[in-house]
């Protein structure tokens, strides 16, 4: 045999002992859990943010046929977005070290000549392209979105959302392909089994094992224990991003640690001052709220909305980046009283939020009728028992039972129902 093991396109060339059909179904058949449970929760958390009510909430709305299973996110339980968001972003990061795990343990695969075999053989390969690619897009674009503060501004909702479906039906054909072999391998190996006494149940099985391998330096199981702390330590340093008696571990997380920022005993995602909005915009006697509606526009000085029934509701903010609070106690006026006074009794519209910052994605939302008119939805005044500060939306901001926190707007300063679209 001519030795060309110097080229990662040989088999030769890879010599770990530990890559093989065992070490591959096991990874393999946690991601099948897991990147499933990633995709649902994923696609809750778009539907969940009114994508197909405006394009203030998303610069193309219509989705098209994979906007086909969009539906009207509900207002209960109150933190349905806290759990469908903190599962997907805690579970997401907690995966890391399974995917990285899972891409070494097949990459002699992805190098093997030639390139391709028969058609059948060709678009097997294309679709790994795709399933790596996919899985490298959808991690890596979560990650970037939660750490470096939104590196996509305005884009990372479509980008992860077409992604995912890309990423989703390569995984699933993959799965349906290979999920038989693994189970059929994990029954028939133990962990420390070469391909022989029991051969591997497919020939990818087979061509995992290096054919001239260095002695192992650790076990299999030992390798997998490894990735499995690897994960555990993410997990130990995540998950704490949406519980207050945990939060101080949550290392990993925006918003979490020892200080998570925020006045009034909880999180502040931007601030005012980032936001550009300034002291003299939200003057007592400056600052005015214009509704709009189907009898016209109603203007409402901070006094005059003072007067207005008052209520309260314990609702959470809960953050697209997983960090959530515990029910903070908001007192203000309900968004259906609002509607109301324009002319909206009973049965409320939609309604565009817009606030006083100029610039920035989160500006301005739209909610929907079935948000509006929910009684615990308010324009808070109040938070915890004193006005809200200056970082959590002075003089107004919107609180929403079970919507994202990119829905709750802060800095108020108009509201337009019943012409959304
Ligand atoms: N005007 C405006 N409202 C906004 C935002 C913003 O950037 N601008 N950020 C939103 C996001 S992403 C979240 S998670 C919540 C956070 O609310 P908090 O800072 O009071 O915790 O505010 C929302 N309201
Ligand atoms: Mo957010």
């Amino acid at each position: 045999m001519r030795d060309d093991s110097r080229l990662p396109t040989s088999p030769a060339f890879w010599r770990s002992p530990l890559r093989g059909p065992w070490f591959t179904s096991v990874l393999g058949l946690v991601l099948l859990v897991g990147v499933t449970v990633l995709f649902v929760t994923g696609l809750a958390s778009y539907a969940a943010y009114n994508p197909d009510l405006s394009p203030v909430n998303d610069k193309t709305p219509d989705k098209g046929i994979l906007g086909f299973y969009l539906f009207a996110w509900p207002t209960d339980p109150h933190w349905l977005y806290r759990l469908t968001q903190g599962v997907h972003v805690t579970l997401g990061i907690t995966l890391v070290p399974v995917l990285l795990a899972k891409l070494w343990s097949v990459v002699p695969k992805l190098f093997a000549l030639p390139p391709a075999r028969s058609l059948a053989h060709a678009l097997e390969r294309i679709s790994l392209l795709l399933l790596v690619g996919g899985a490298l897009f959808e991690f890596t674009t979560g990650v970037l979105n939660i750490q470096l503060d939104y590196v996509f501004p305005g884009s990372f909702y479509p980008l992860h959302f077409y992604g995912a479906w890309v990423f989703f039906a390569a995984f699933a054909a993959h799965a349906v392909l290979k999920t038989p072999a693994a189970v059929r391998n994990l029954r028939r190996l133990r962990a420390e089994d070469e391909p022989a006494p029991a051969a591997p149940a497919d020939e990818t099985g087979r061509e995992l094992v290096a054919p001239s391998p260095d002695a192992p330096t650790v076990s299999r199981r030992g390798a997998l224990g490894f990735v499995g702390g690897g994960s555990l330590l993410l997990f130990a340093t995540t998950a704490g991003q949406s519980f207050d008696a945990l939060r101080g571990t949550a290392l990993l997380a925006p918003h979490g640690g020892a200080d998570p920022g925020g006045p009034g005993g909880f999180q502040i995602n931007k601030t005012a001052a980032y936001a550009g909005v300034t002291a003299a915009q939200t003057r007592e006697d400056t600052w005015q709220l214009v509704v709009t509606g189907r009898t016209g526009t109603v203007r409402l000085d901070l006094d005059r909305l003072h007067r207005l029934p008052l209520h309260t509701s314990s609702l959470p903010i809960a953050c697209v980046e997983g960090w959530s609070t515990s029910d903070q106690r908001w007192r203000g006026v309900r968004l259906r009283d609002l509607a109301a006074l324009v002319g909206h009794d009973g049965d409320p519209p939609d309604v565009i939020v817009e606030s006083l910052q100029l610039h920035g994605a989160f500006r301005h939302a739209a909610l929907r009728a079935n948000q509006v008119a929910d009684p615990r939805s308010l324009l808070a005044l109040y938070v915890n028992g004193g006005p809200l500060t200056a970082d959590h939306g002075y003089p107004a901001r919107v609180i929403v039972p079970a919507a994202p926190g990119v829905l709750n707007t802060k800095w108020v300063a108009r509201m337009t129902f019943g012409e959304v679209r």
